[in-house]
């Protein structure tokens, strides 16, 4: 994704990559020379913004992603959240959250579901079953 850009939920969200390493399904950003190669033809460092779940997208699932260089909102000062789930059911199996900024994960309502998910950071909020 574009700097600063990000996708917007209204429904289900379903991304689903294969187990090898090379068949994942990667969302990163625009930088990012690790996949995708150097597109931009630089080699320094952006974010793209944030994945948000509008209210009632459910059904919404990630396998076998990872989700790298988010959480960045173009004006610097909203919440920085590289996915935003809002009461909605969302599950995440087999996913790696690296390099994001802000949090990795922010939650308000049940928390999502993770199967085999790694994270260096997360802060659910209001995250209660
Ligand atoms: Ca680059």
């Amino acid at each position: 994704m574009t700097k600063h850009k990000g996708l917007e939920v209204k429904g289900s969200l379903v991304a689903e990559g294969l187990d090898l390493n090379e068949d994942k399904i990667v969302f990163t950003s625009i930088c990012d020379d690790e996949y995708g190669g150097d597109t931009d033809n630089a080699s320094t460092t952006c974010y793209w913004n944030r994945i948000h779940f509008a209210p009632s997208s459910d059904s919404s699932f990630f396998k076998n992603v990872k989700i790298r260089y988010g959480g960045v909102p173009d004006d610097g000062i909203s919440p920085w959240r590289t996915i935003w789930i809002e009461n909605s059911e969302v599950k995440f199996e087999n996913v790696s959250l690296e390099n994001n900024s802000g949090y990795d994960i922010y939650v308000e309502g049940n928390c999502p579901q993770l199967i085999n998910t790694t994270f260096e950071k997360i802060y659910p909020l209001e995250c209660s079953p």
